[in-house]
Parts: C-alpha cells; structure tokens; sequence
C-alpha cells in the first residue's frame, strides 16, 4: 500500500529535503506552505523523476486557524487518508536579548510554530490512516532542549513543541498514532535569513567554518524514524552537526 505523507513548509530547507527523500521512497505527497509557486516547481520536478507517485499542493499560511481547517476540511477524498504528518513549517524572527525583541516577530513565531502546529494536528488527526501505520513527527530542536542567549522567544517555542510532542503521545496513544520529535542543532537552509529578515551576509557567517547538518541529513532521519516496525517508536532524536556540542559551542575551523 502506497502511503501519504503530509508536510508542512515544504517550499524550503527541511520541508523540501523531506519531499525529495520521501519522493525517491515512492510516497504519495501532500504539500503545502505560503509561496505556491516554489510548491509548483517542485512538484514538476518531483513527477519528472517519479513519475509513478501522486502528489497533492497546496497553499496554507498554517498561522490562520480558518484557513487550516478548511484547507484540510476540503482535500479531494483521495487525500483524506494520511500515515504521516511532518510538522515541520516555522521560523525563527530576530536574536536579540528579551527586553529589546519585537513584539511582531514574537507573534510571528508563537503564531507559527506553537498555534500553527497545533492547528494542523488537530484538522489532520481524524484524518489519519491508525488501520495502516499513523505518524506525527515534530520538528522540534536544540532550542527546545537548551535556551541560549537572545534565543528567549524562539527556544520557548520549541520548549513548547518539546511539550506538545510529548502530550500527543500520552493523548493519542489509545489511537495508536506514533508520535515523535526531531531536534536538530545547525542545519543550513533559509532560517538564518529569514532569523535576521533577510540579511543574507549574516545568516552566512552562521555557517562559517562549519559543516552544518543538510536539510537531506534531517530528512533522511525522518525516513529512518517513520519506517521503524510497527511495535517501535522513536520518541525523541537530537541529531547536531559533528563540530556543533550545544546550542552555542561550534568548533569552526
Ligand atoms: P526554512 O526557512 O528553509 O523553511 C521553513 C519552511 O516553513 C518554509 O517552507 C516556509 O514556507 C514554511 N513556513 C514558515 N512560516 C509558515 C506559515 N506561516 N505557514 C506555512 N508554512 C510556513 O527553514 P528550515 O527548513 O530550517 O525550518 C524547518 C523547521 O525546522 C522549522 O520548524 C525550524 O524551526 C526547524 N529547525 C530548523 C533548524 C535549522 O538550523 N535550520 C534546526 C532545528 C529546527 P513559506 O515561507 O513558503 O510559507
Ligand atoms: C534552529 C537551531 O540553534 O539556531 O532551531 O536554535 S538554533
């Protein structure tokens, strides 16, 4: 039986590596995040090398509670059976101590990745596959074992994502729906810009002198997680660069 993975914020870095690897395992894909077009793109290129798998896209800003439900609410019926859910769409917005942040970036992040996660589970739960495999995977992170400076709001959010991954496990255990969370340290993709709103030169020097982990290295975990034998799951996995010890300790050569 062909499975269905659903991810969020799949137009960049993780998302994208998750569509990709998943691709070349031969799942169907539902997709979705805010820029259609990139969606569009991968998904020719994606049925260009794999031509045998379906995929569904979407658009959906996850922080808009209406927009999700019926988003969800309305996927053609071929797509209302879903084995994973990879939570993956959010952001972090600014590095800068608490008694200087922006309000609007605090928003943005408590927006998107608390309420947002939130907000898809609670459409997608019901719509998932428990007679064929179930799976929520979280994208937690460093942040949410750790807090490191200036990091206050971003590392409360995955605080929270730590929190809510480990209550969906108590909540759905009865419905047999595996859940887990990835908590990954430094991975190169656009979170750094989009961290410090653009600024291209400073997201950059994140990564200088490291090897930062890949968005395919993230994906290829998740591929590892998901396809564990039924009886077994991988509750929680913090996966960090070789060079990278902490949050904020990095052995840049
Ligand atoms: P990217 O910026 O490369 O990708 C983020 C994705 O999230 C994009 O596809 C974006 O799509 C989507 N997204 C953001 N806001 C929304 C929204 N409101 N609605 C729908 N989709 C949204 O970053 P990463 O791939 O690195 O980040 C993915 C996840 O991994 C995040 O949860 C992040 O916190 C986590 N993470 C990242 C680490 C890193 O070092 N990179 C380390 C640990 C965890 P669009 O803009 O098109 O909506
Ligand atoms: C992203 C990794 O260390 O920038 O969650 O918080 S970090």
């Amino acid at each position: 039986m062909t499975k269905t993975v659903f991810i969020t914020g799949a137009s960049s870095g993780i998302g994208q590596a998750c569509a990709e690897v998943l691709a070349k395992e031969g799942y169907n894909l539902l997709l979705c995040a805010r820029r259609l077009n990139r969606l569009e793109e991968l998904k020719d290129t994606l049925l260009a090398t794999y031509p045998t798998i379906q995929i569904h896209i979407f658009e959906l800003d996850v922080r808009d509670a209406e927009q999700v439900a019926n988003q969800i609410e309305g996927l053609p019926p071929a797509w209302k059976k879903i084995n994973v859910l990879i939570n993956n769409a959010g952001l972090s917005q600014g590095l800068d101590p608490i008694q200087n942040g922006d309000i609007g970036d605090w928003d943005r992040m408590i927006d998107t990745n608390i309420k947002g996660l939130l907000y898809v589970s609670k459409s997608v739960i019901p719509l998932m596959d428990t007679e064929n495999g179930a799976h929520i995977v979280n994208l937690g992170s460093i942040a949410g074992k750790e807090v490191y400076p200036n990091g206050n709001v971003y590392c409360a959010t995955k605080h929270a994502v730590d929190a809510l991954t480990k209550a969906m496990r108590i909540d759905l255990l009865t419905q047999g729906i595996k859940v887990t969370s990835i908590d990954p340290g430094m991975v190169e993709t656009e979170f750094s810009e989009v961290r410090f709103h653009g600024d291209r030169e400073r997201a950059k020097n994140v990564y200088n002198g490291v090897q930062a982990l890949t968005g395919k290295d993230i994906a290829e975990t998740i591929l590892f997680v998901i396809t564990r034998p039924a009886h077994v799951n991988i509750n929680d996995l913090l996966i960090m660069p070789t060079a990278q010890a902490t949050g904020t300790i990095v052995n840049r050569k």
